[in-house]
């Protein structure tokens, strides 16, 4: 068996100090970075939008955390965040990108968000990640990072609609904890057969 360890997300923005900052999202990057030699390949994955992105609040004039209706479904409008060529799109710093094999963008396109690491919210649009992995004959996916009850569950549960068999490093991960988002996210990662490592 071939063995990736898939980095969601750690970027600026989503540690302390950033836009969409996630309490304590910088303490994910020593876990990960002593992670990575285990495993045979390193792909870290990073949220990628375009300033007129409609994911973000302020091209809806509404308030972040509120919620509007898009032709996909029910979408959170949030501050806006990693937003392409900014520092707080950038990966945390101490973050080992040496060993990644492949950085994976996604949220480019301004009408469609995309959580998932393989599809965008459209549950339709691929990344291409799995073409990927299946090429290179990757079958065991672990993931980590930020943040756990968005990007890096979304991610999880798609890599086993795809067929790949998926663990989560919850001790590397933290969550925004949204309206119940971390207790639905637990719950829905169980029921799919995903393990949960380090919880
Ligand atoms: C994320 C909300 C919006 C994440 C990305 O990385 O979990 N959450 N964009
Ligand atoms: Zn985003």
């Amino acid at each position: 068996m071939t063995s990736a360890l898939i980095v969601i997300d750690v970027q600026n923005d989503f540690c302390p100090g950033g836009n969409l900052a996630v309490a304590g999202g910088d303490e994910v990057v020593g876990p990960i970075n002593a992670m990575m030699a285990a495993f045979d390949a390193v792909i870290l994955t990073q949220d990628w939008h375009p300033a007129d992105h409609l994911s973000f609040a302020s091209n809806h004039n509404a308030e972040p955390m509120s919620t509007t209706e898009m032709p996909y479904g029910t979408q959170v409008l949030w501050p806006d965040h990693c937003i392409q060529g900014t520092n707080g799109a950038a990966f945390h710093s101490d973050l080992d990108q040496n060993r990644a094999d492949l950085i994976i963008r996604k949220g480019y396109n301004p009408k469609i968000d995309s959580y998932s690491a393989f599809f965008e919210n459209d549950q339709t649009t691929k990344t291409g990640l799995a073409g990927y992995l299946r090429d290179r004959g990757i079958t065991e996916l672990t993931f980590a990072g930020l943040a756990l009850d968005f990007c890096v569950g979304w991610s999880a549960l798609d890599a086993v609609k795809e067929g790949f068999a998926a663990s989560v490093q919850i001790d590397a991960c933290r969550a925004i904890d949204f309206d119940g988002s971390v207790d639905r996210i637990l719950t829905e990662m169980k029921s799919a057969g995903i393990t949960l490592i380090g919880a």
